[in-house]
């Protein structure tokens, strides 16, 4: 299985990429926490994103794709990955395109997490409360969806017109969606 994991902040991503690659036995790889870990390390890579990240912006394509580049060359993506929050524009698409092209290989899916605004925004505010992420504020997370209005939704037609397009409804309990993307895409 070789996918990737589309779909607002907030509509569950993180989450299920984690039950996913369980299921499926390959690494789940989430650029978001890639960054997160090199800010937390205070690596060159965490300075350059971590103004991006805080504003809710993408942090740039350069950086972002080199560092897919070099998490797909490893020894663990033979069996195939889930690639989550990547692509989150088209540019980074192509470029993913150009990468699997290199490596002699094709995506099997592209899995959407659909979930409305009001959800997303009231999961991450709740979420702020818990976990005090920097880019979790109000301001940041009205950000972050207009980002993915604009940046990543036209993933879903680019996709769509591949055939390799699978969406998913995110709302209710996280078992319930996980059940619901296990067969979406193992029925497909
Ligand atoms: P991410 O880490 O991808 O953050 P996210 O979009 O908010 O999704 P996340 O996976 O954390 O949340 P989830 O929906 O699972 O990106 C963070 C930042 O990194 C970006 O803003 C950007 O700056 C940078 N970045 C990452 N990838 C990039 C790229 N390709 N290019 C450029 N920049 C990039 O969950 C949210 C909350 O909902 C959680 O608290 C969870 O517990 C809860 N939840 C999940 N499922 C639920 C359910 N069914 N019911 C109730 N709550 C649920």
């Amino acid at each position: 299985m070789r996918a990737v994991l589309l779909g607002p902040p907030g509509a569950g991503k993180g989450t299920q990429a984690v039950r996913l690659s369980e299921r499926w036995s390959i690494p789940a790889i989430s650029t978001g926490d890639i960054f997160r870990a090199n800010v937390k390390g205070a690596t060159e890579l965490g300075r350059r994103a971590q103004e991006f990240m805080n504003a809710g912006a993408l942090v740039p394509d350069e950086i972002t794709n080199a560092m897919v580049r070099d998490r797909l060359a490893q020894d663990d993506t033979g069996e195939g990955f889930l690639l989550d929050g990547y692509p989150r524009n088209p540019d980074q698409a192509i470029e993913l395109d150009s990468m699997l092209a290199d490596m002699g290989i094709e995506l099997d899916a592209a899995i959407e997490i659909t979930a409305d605004m009001d959800e997303v925004t009231a999961r991450l505010l709740k979420r702020a409360e818990i976990e005090g992420r920097a880019d979790d504020t109000e301001p940041v997370i009205r950000k972050r969806l207009e980002v993915y209005a604009t940046s990543t939704a036209p993933l879903t037609a680019f996709y769509e017109g591949r055939g390799v397009l699978v969406q998913v409804d995110g709302l209710g309990a996280v078992d319930e969606v996980t059940d619901r993307l296990v067969a979406a895409v193992e029925n497909r």
